[in-house]
Parts: C-alpha cells; sequence; structure tokens
C-alpha cells in the first residue's frame, strides 16, 4: 500500500520540505510539501534525484577500517561494535594524554549541530567548528556590527519587493526552491532585479539591468550609491532619523566615492550608477541589496558586506514588507523553542579555540560557528596547541577549505581521523575510519526550529528503512560518547526519543508532525511597528554605522577603500560558483546529476583565449601558487577578461565514487587560504592563476558548463 510521509529533503541545507511517497519500504516518489506555502510540490532537479541517492551502491555501505597508508583506498569492512569501540579507545587514549581540547569536530551546520557540540562540551573541548565561516562568515560579522543579529537571524521578503539587487547572488542557479519561486512570482509582478556579476549566470540572463563589474570592485560600486544616496537625500529620512545613528560620519566618508571615481575602479558608467540610486529611491522601501553569499570575497569583504548592508538601512528596507526582516521567534507569540542538548550542565572550558576565535587576536568572528579555514595551519604549527583527532561530520576539509595540499599535509599529522559521511567524499576516503549515516530519506532527524514572519518547527521524519548497515549521526554520536564515559549527556536511544525530548515543554508532540511535516505557533506574519519597536540588537538599540562591535575591537567602521589589485602580467583572478544541479561537493557521485553534469570547465574570455591560442574545448593547465591541473577551456565573451571561472566541486579523488572520480578539477587545489581577518571569511576570489594549452590534446566538448 502507497503513504505519504512529510519529510525534509537534504539534498542540500535548505531543507526544503517534501511529501514523499512510499509503498512496500520504497521510495516511489519526492515532490515539495503541498501543505507548505510556497512550495506548492516544486522542487529543485537535487531534491529530485534524492531517490537515486537512496539507491546508490557506491555510497558508505557499512562502516569502514583504514588497513593501507591514508588515501590508499585499503579498507577493512567492519561491525558498528567494532568500528565504535576502535574509535572510542583512539578517542580515550588521546583524550587522556592531551586533553579533550586536542580532539576537533567540523560540521556543515545541521539539524544535528546541537549533539556534535554537546558531544564536544561532553569531553571539555572548545574545538567545534562548523563550515559557516567558509560560506559566509563575514556576511554574519558585519550583519552583527550593524544590526545586532547575524545574518541566519535575517530572513527575505523576496515576493513582495519591488526590486532586488543581486550583487553575484546567483539565485536561478545557486538555489533556494522556495526563494527562488517567491521571486520569479515577483518578478512577473513587474518587480525589478539588477544583476552585477563578472560573469553572465542564468541569474544575469533574467536580470532588467546586467552589469559585468571588474571583479572584486564591488564595494568601491556601494561607496558611489551611498555617496550619491546620502548627496541628493534619496534615503528615507524618517526610517533613518529613527533608527540609526552614525549618518554624519558615513556622509563625510563617502564624500570622495563619486559615481565617476567608481567609474575608473569598476567599469560602470557613473550615469549608470545614477539611474540605479534614482530608481531604487522610487521603490524604497520595498528593495532588496542582498547581502549574501559568495560574489566578491576577498581580504576586505567584512566592509562590503557591511556596505551592502548599510545600503538597506538607508533605504529603510530593514523591517519592510518586500524587503529584509529579522526573524521572528516562539517567544514573539509567548511560544517555547524546541530543547537542544546543548542547554545541559557542562564541566567548564578554558582552553582558547583552535582559531583563537574570541581572543584578541581574532576577536569578531562567530564563536558558535568558528573559524573552519584556521584548522590546516593551526595543526601545523601546534598553535595554540597540539590537534590529535579531528572527526569531520557532513564536512570536507579537503575540498571545502583552501589550498588542498596544505590542509592534506595537516591531516597527515593527526593520530585520528573518523568521518561521518553518506558518500565515500575525499576526506572519507582519507580517514581512519567510516562511519556511514543512514541518507535522510531513511532517518528521522532533530527538529529544524523554523524561525520567520511565522515560528514554526519542521520535521524530517524517516520514510524507508536504511537500505545498507548506517545509523543517524545523533545515535552514532551517542554511541562514541557511551565509549568516552560521557553517555549521560545524551539522553535517547532512537531518533524518535531525542525529538520527543526536544519537545517537551513546547505543547507540541511528535505525533503533531505527521498530518503536514510540521507545526506553527501562530499563522499571522509578524513585522514589528517600524516606527516604535524594531529590537536591534546592537549596543545603542539602532542601526550602527559606526559599529560598537568593530570599534572596540579596534577596527574602523570606515576605512579607505583600497583598489583592487589587477592580475599580475599573463594572469587571471580565479572565482567560483555553482550551478542548479550539484551541491557543492556532494552529489557529484549521483547517477541522475553525474550523467547530467559530470565535469567543470574553465571560462575564459575570448580576447585572452585567442592570445594564449586555446580554443573552445581544448584541454589547458591552470596554475595557482598552490597547485595545478587540468580542465577543458570554455571560450566565452560572457565573462570579464580580468576573471577565470570554474565551477566548485568537482576533481574528485575518492575512487570509490567511481562516476566523479578524477572528473573536472577542483578550485580547491589552487586557491590559496587566505582570510578575511576581520570577518572571518575566506578570501575565496584572491588567487592569480594562469592558463596554457596543453598540446598534443584533442578539443572535445564536456557535457559540463
Ligand atoms: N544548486 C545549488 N544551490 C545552492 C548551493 C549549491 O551548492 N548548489 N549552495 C547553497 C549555498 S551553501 C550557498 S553559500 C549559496 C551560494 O549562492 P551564490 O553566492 O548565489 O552562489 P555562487 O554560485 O557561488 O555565486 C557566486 C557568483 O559570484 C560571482 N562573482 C565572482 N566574483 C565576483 C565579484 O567580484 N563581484 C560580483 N558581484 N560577483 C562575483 C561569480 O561569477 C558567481 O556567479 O547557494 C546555495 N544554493
Ligand atoms: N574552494 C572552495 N571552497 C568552498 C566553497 C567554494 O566555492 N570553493 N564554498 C564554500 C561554501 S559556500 C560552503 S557552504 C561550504 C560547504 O562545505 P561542505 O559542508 O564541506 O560541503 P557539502 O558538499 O555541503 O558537504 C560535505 C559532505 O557532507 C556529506 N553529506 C551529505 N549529506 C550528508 C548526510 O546526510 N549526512 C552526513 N553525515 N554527511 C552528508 C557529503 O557527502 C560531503 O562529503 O564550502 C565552502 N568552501
Ligand atoms: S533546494 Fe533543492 S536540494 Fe536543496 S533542499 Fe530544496 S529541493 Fe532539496
Ligand atoms: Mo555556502
Amino acid at each position: 500500500m502507497e503513504s505519504e510521509v512529510y519529510s525534509l529533503c537534504f539534498m542540500c541545507s535548505v531543507r526544503c520540505p517534501i511529501k514523499v511517497t512510499t509503498k512496500d519500504d520504497q521510495v516511489k516518489w519526492i515532490e515539495g510539501n503541498p501543505h507548505v506555502a510556497g512550495m506548492e510540490g516544486s522542487l529543485c532537479p537535487r531534491g529530485a534525484a534524492g531517490i537515486a541517492f537512496l539507491y546508490d551502491h557506491e555510497r558508505v555501505q557499512s562502516p569502514m577500517i583504514r588497513t593501507g597508508p591514508r588515501g590508499s583506498g585499503q579498507w577493512k569492512k567492519a561491525t558498528w561494535e567494532e568500528a565504535l569501540d576502535r574509535v572510542g579507545e583512539q578517542l580515550r587514549k588521546i583524550i587522556d594524554e592531551h586533553g579533550g581540547h586536542s580532539v576537533a569536530l567540523g560540521e556543515r551546520t545541521q539539524l544535528a549541530t546541537h549533539v556534535s557540540k554537546a558531544f564536544l562540551k561532553a569531553i571539555g573541548s572548545p574545538n567545534h567548528f562548523t563550515h559557516d565561516a567558509l560560506c559566509k562568515g563575514s556576511v554574519n560579522t558585519a550583519a552583527r556590527s550593524l544590526f545586532g543579529y547575524t545574518d541566519a537571524q535575517m530572513g527575505i521578503d523576496y515576493k513582495n519587493t519591488r526590486h532586488i539587487v543581486l550583487y553575484g547572488r546567483n539565485i536561478f542557479e545557486a538555489i533556494e526552491v522556495k526563494g527562488v519561486r517567491a521571486l520569479t512570482e515577483a518578478v512577473e509582478k513587474g518587480a525589478k532585479l539588477t544583476c552585477i556579476d563578472p560573469r553572465v549566470s542564468i541569474t544575469a540572463t533574467k536580470a532588467d539591468r546586467y552589469w559585468m563589474i571588474r571583479p572584486g570592485t564591488d564595494l568601491a560600486l556601494n561607496y558611489a550609491l551611498i555617496h550619491l544616496i546620502l548627496r541628493d537625500r534619496l534615503y528615507d529620512a524618517a526610517y533613518v532619523d529613527r533608527w540609526v545613528s552614525g549618518l554624519a560620519q558615513l556622509q563625510d566618508f563617502v564624500q570622495p566615492y563619486t559615481p565617476q571615481w567608481a567609474q575608473q575602479e569598476t567599469g560602470i558608467a557613473a550615469s549608470e550608477i545614477e539611474s540605479l540610486a534614482r530608481e531604487l529611491a522610487e521603490d524604497r522601501p520595498a528593495v532588496i541589496f542582498h547581502f549574501g553569499y559568495r560574489g566578491a570575497n576577498h581580504a576586505n569583504e567584512i566592509y562590503q558586506r557591511r556596505s551592502i548592508l548599510i545600503l538597506n538601512a538607508l533605504m529603510g528596507s530593514t523591517e519592510a514588507k518586500g524587503g529584509i526582516f529579522f526573524k521572528k521567534g516562539p517567544g514573539e507569540v509567548g511560544g517555547k523553542p524546541a530543547r537542544k542538548l546543548t542547554e545541559q550542565t557542562f564541566p567548564e572550558i578554558t582552553m582558547p579555540r583552535f582559531d583563537k576565535v574570541g581572543t584578541p587576536d581574532f576577536p569578531l568572528p562567530d564563536p558558535s560557528h568558528g573559524v573552519a579555514q584556521m584548522l590546516p595551519r593551526a595543526i601545523l604549527d601546534d598553535d595554540p596547541y597540539p590537534i590529535k583527532a579531528l572527526i569531520n561530520y557532513r564536512f570536507d576539509p579537503i575540498m571545502s577549505i583552501p589550498d588542498s595540499a596544505m590542509t592534506k599535509k595537516a591531516l597527515d599529522k593527526l593520530d585520528l581521523i573518523v568521518t561521518i559521511d553518506v558518500n565515500y567524499s575525499d576526506i572519507a576516503w582519507y580517514s581512519d575510519v567510516i562511519l556511514p549515516e543512514s541518507t535522510y530519506l531513511e532517518r528521522t532527524d532533530s527538529v529544524q526550529q523554523a524561525n520567520g514572519l511565522k515560528p514554526q518547527m519542521f520535521l524530517r521524519q524517516q520514510c524507508v528503512t536504511p537500505r545498507y548497515d548506517t545509523r543517524p549521526g545523533a545515535v552514532i554520536l551517542k554511541q562514541i560518547a557511551e565509549r568516552l564515559g560521557t553517555g549521560a549527556y545524551f539522553p535517547y536511544k532512537t531518533m524518535e526519543d531525542l525529538v520527543r525530548w526536544q519537545l517537551e515543554g513546547t505543547g507540541f508532540y511528535l505525533e503533531d508532525f505527521r498530518p503536514k511535516g510540521f507545526v506553527a505557533y501562530t499563522d499571522k506574519q509578524i513585522f514589528w511597528d517600524r516606527e516604535t519597536s524594531i529590537k536591534f540588537k546592537t549596543p545603542s538599540g539602532k542601526i550602527e554605522l559606526v559599529s560598537s562591535l568593530l570599534e572596540d575591537a579596534g577596527y574602523p567602521s570606515f576605512p579607505e577603500y583600497e583598489p583592487m589589485a589587477a592580475p599580475p602580467e599573463s594572469h587571471f583572478r580565479l572565482i567560483t560558483g555553482r550551478c542548479a544541479l550539484h551541491t557543492h561537493v556532494s552529489t557529484q557521485n549521483n547517477p541522475y546529476l553525474n550523467e547530467i553534469a559530470p565535469e567543470n570547465v574553465l571560462w575564459i574570455h575570448s580576447n585572452e583565449a585567442e592570445r594564449l591560442g586555446i580554443k573552445d574545448g581544448d584541454r589547458v593547465t591552470i596554475s595557482s601558487s598552490r597547485g595545478s591541473g587540468e580542465i577543458r577551456a570554455f571560450v566565452t565573451d560572457l565573462i570579464h577578461p580580468e576573471a577565470v571561472f570554474m565551477l566548485h566541486g568537482y576533481g574528485h579523488e575518492s575512487q570509490a565514487a567511481t562516476r566523479s572520480f578524477n572528473k573536472g578539477l577542483s578550485d580547491a587545489v589552487l586557491m590559496e587560504n587566505i582570510s578575511d581577518m576581520i570577518g572571518g571569511s575566506p578570501a575565496l576570489h584572491d588567487t592569480f592563476v594562469t592558463v596554457t594549452k596543453l598540446e598534443g590534446t584533442a578539443t572535445g566538448k564536456p557535457g559540463g558548463r
């Protein structure tokens, strides 16, 4: 008999609500949850490929213990008892000899993050870190510097917007189903779309206005926009008077940054910049300057992100319909959030973090995420102390931290590498023990507290029994904790027990999620009153243009603009991004997605290609100071001549994933590990490369773009 289970997709982190049709313990069909406004049955291509993922025999089928050198692919299949005992024993020994802080755990923020945080707290380690800094560390810090909220506590009201400005935010390829649908609806109703990108992305092709900006100069553009908006009083004066502090200082600061000046730096005509400022002023406050995610990723990213958020503030679009809003929690309507294991009392931790976040060396990044890309250096230099063991939980440091060669050198120094993964990822392949997690279709997960205009809770509910010998991650961590004597912090046996524990005191029960997959604390959208009661969490209760967060830490709010260096002679700036068919480094081996997009290519401008004797489809060598590799050239006019572009996530080294093995090239091999040392993001676009034609190879057409 067919049945329907409401759950959450996990082909990427967006976690779209889904309806899964099952029959005889098999998944027959997946679609967007029709009960959730904005989904209406939709899924993206990756979500639709979830079935192929479930049945893929190339994922990790049972615990594995390494028998040969790291990365050699020599494994022994193990039972759970054997693998967990091995991990428990080795961790015990490391903790006894070097202290709990010598164990680090890195993960992609997820529903079980409270479990892994509790796992480390229980053994006295401060070294939990997430992917967040790699993705948007400087966005997070910029948002806190202005509003007192993290970017994750902010949302975007696409549906009601009149004009959205996207700084490299490639929303129609780097997808979030609800956001894409809501923006499409707004555009159909006449909303304008301005897209700024050194490369003509799919999003650029849908825009009303597209600017091929000189890479890395968005900050100059924004200073000119702010200059104009203040000079011509195009801002929302009532809102700014009530909620913004530091306007006079901003006005003095942007004085020299005229549109004519910005034209020199960005390549965008001053008159065009003026028209944009005027158009936006007409549509405010229902305008959005999109503050995420990738785009111009440089060592000064914090100031670029602040400039975007400042533009929102000046237009009064914060907490406006069609603008950006602060997410409301259940407390707004007298409700209680789901409990987290981290609420318990743990032993006090006095050691600093491995990345020194929260110390005077690195004061501002968010300590609840840390800064992942600091890990290789910390291990190699034993600074601030030796790290001996690393647990990777849905995170691949080899492909996701720039400079894979340095990362591997650091991994080589560790006594223990354990990976909890669903796939034979590159990090799983390089580990000592692999503990396979059940896929999202095979497990119930921790409760998703979905704050927003309407606070809700969602639940990932198990749809079918695990195909292979796998377990949920939260159960795996509990079972390791039991072997370390810290099992008491994990008061559950099954995921359903954990969910029941989390729901205690909320007034909701596990069974309440069965009919639709979610529960709501209210059915009305909550906006705060724009005149009286926006609750900014800065010390002053206002939007702090002159930021106490930055200045108390010794950083200026408005440093002078430093021109973006052009690439040295015969070099290009390497820029990267995503496509609609893959999630980061996770899906390249998926049977469906691999068939459609098996390989990445290098976008290079036609004039530059001609100068280098490169034709479309030629194989080329691309080299940086950190590494080099081979890839096919995609010769095009659709990219700025200073840049070359490749998709992130290809070039896998794991031989067990045969479809993605050695297909295309990994950007992490080429990138230097440089950071914005104020905001915390890696400067992913600060690496220069050379490109040369590989002689004696046939020109051909790859399947990907
Ligand atoms: N299909 C799919 N969707 C995803 C993801 C995925 O992996 N796959 N991942 C999700 C995650 S975690 C994230 S962070 C988001 C990322 O969402 P986006 O940031 O929208 O995604 P990217 O594809 O990385 O887009 C970066 C764009 O910035 C452009 N760019 C490079 N340099 C500059 C510059 O100097 N200025 C400007 N203005 N643009 C520049 C690049 O050409 C590229 O088009 O996507 C989310 N959605
Ligand atoms: N060089 C370079 N580095 C980057 C970026 C870039 O563009 N270029 N982008 C950055 C960005 S925006 C982000 S968000 C990060 C993402 O960085 P990561 O989190 O490392 O990337 P993902 O591909 O999301 O997932 C990593 C691992 O999770 C595994 N996985 C997938 N589903 C599950 C599951 O259900 N359970 C478990 N246990 N494992 C699972 C996958 O098999 C994969 O090995 O990378 C950042 N790093
Ligand atoms: S955006 Fe696509 S892959 Fe990501 S959760 Fe939604 S449907 Fe799944
Ligand atoms: Mo990301």
